[in-house]
């Protein structure tokens, strides 16, 4: 569903596993940080909110969204993570740079994914303005943050899942 017609806050709390023994990396981009902090907030406190322990969750901040990718994978490297949450906020200006970022980051989250077999959740909002941005971190659309927070946990006790089934 495109997400100017859902709010990235809600979720259903009877279908999110228990956080309690899940251990979660956070890294933000410190690029666009009014956006940037909320999205933050949002991943930590629904994290909390679902269990997860306060020693558990370790936040780390980058540059901007480009350093997401390395940023992710010192955590993965230096930490044992369940799942690993990149915070970003991409506003198209009037530079190539913006498509290139885009890219960038994109295609470095999801390699993440698939080198390390590990959930690296996709918190980077992309949008034309600032405004747009707002109405996804705490506005009318809610809080990508919280949304980021709900599927790094469904993904976390898949893999825990899935690791479980092969003994
Ligand atoms: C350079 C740049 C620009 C123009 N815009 C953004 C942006 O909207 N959001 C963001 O997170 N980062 C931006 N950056 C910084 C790059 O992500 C990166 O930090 C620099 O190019 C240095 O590698």
């Amino acid at each position: 569903m495109a997400t100017n017609l859902k709010n990235l806050s809600d979720y259903d709390a009877s279908k999110v596993p228990d956080a309690g023994k899940m251990k979660f990396g956070i890294v933000v981009s410190e690029w666009n940080n009014e956006i940037t902090d909320v999205l933050c907030k949002g991943a930590y406190e629904t994290l909390r909110q679902n269990g997860a322990q306060e020693g558990n969750i370790f936040v780390k901040t980058v540059p901007g969204s480009f350093e997401l990718t390395l940023g992710a994978q010192f955590l993965a490297e230096y930490g044992e993570f369940d799942a690993i949450i990149c915070i970003g906020c991409i506003i198209k200006g009037e530079t190539p740079h913006f498509d290139y970022i885009c890219d960038s980051v994109t295609k470095g989250i999801t390699d993440l994914n698939i080198k390390y077999n590990k959930p690296f959740i996709f918190c980077v909002l992309t949008t034309n303005n600032i405004n747009q941005a707002r109405e996804r971190a705490g506005g009318k659309h809610g809080n990508k943050g919280d949304e980021a927070a709900i599927t790094a946990i469904k993904m976390a006790a898949l893999g825990s899942q899935m690791r479980i089934l092969k003994g």
